[in-house]
């Protein structure tokens, strides 16, 4: 079965002014359809048809570098603009809250922890935090990898994830990653990444 591009949740300018419209209208529908399609081609005639993305991505080791990266982009993706939203931000609440203050110290601890791994990501890639055996943990991947891959340095279940990919930012941040970094808590729907880690 063909994959198709998900509807984004809600306008290409909803997240004004953090992340701009033309960024999320590329995004969306140029690099997002583009593993879509890229997916689709690579899996079309083999028994890799058959197959979910989710039991695709963990497996991307033994498979193709086409399904490895248009799959694990298609469902990075995916993931991505689902944790996002207008009038989002704030701070994390409930059990969710407990473990990162737990985990890291306080929110803010959390917040520069997760923005390192996402500056020191060389190249592109993805920043994330991961539930592990019941913990938190912050890491990052390259490329379109992602935490659920068997070839992931620290494998879990992601809860929360930012592309820090050039394409995700370059726009209206240029170079300066950081600022991008910094700017999208503003944008973070904590309600659904509570909703992922509260899914075991
Ligand atoms: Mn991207």
């Amino acid at each position: 079965m063909a994959f198709t591009l998900p509807a984004l949740p809600y306008a290409f300018d909803a997240l004004e002014p953090y992340i701009d419209t033309l960024t999320m209208q590329i995004h969306h529908g140029k690099h997002h359809q583009a593993y879509v399609t890229n997916l689709n081609n690579a899996i079309a005639g083999t028994p890799n048809e058959n197959k979910s993305l989710e039991e695709l991505v963990k497996a991307a080791g033994s498979l193709s570098p086409a399904i490895r990266n248009n799959g694990g982009g298609h469902w990075n993706h995916s993931f991505f603009w689902e944790i996002l939203g207008p009038s989002a931000g704030g701070i994390p609440t409930g059990e969710l809250a407990d473990a990162i203050n737990a985990t890291f110290g306080s929110f803010d601890d959390f917040k520069t922890k997760f923005a390192a791994a996402g500056v020191g990501r060389f190249g592109s890639g993805w920043a994330w935090l991961v539930k592990k055996d019941g913990k938190l943990e912050i890491s990052s991947t390259p490329n379109q990898d992602n935490p659920l891959m068997d070839v992931a340095d620290i494998k879990g279940t992601p809860v929360f994830g930012v592309d820090v990919w050039e394409h995700a930012y370059y726009l209206k941040y240029q170079n300066k990653r950081p600022d991008y970094l910094a700017a999208i808590w503003n944008v973070v729907d904590w309600k659904k990444v509570a909703e992922h880690f509260a899914a075991k």
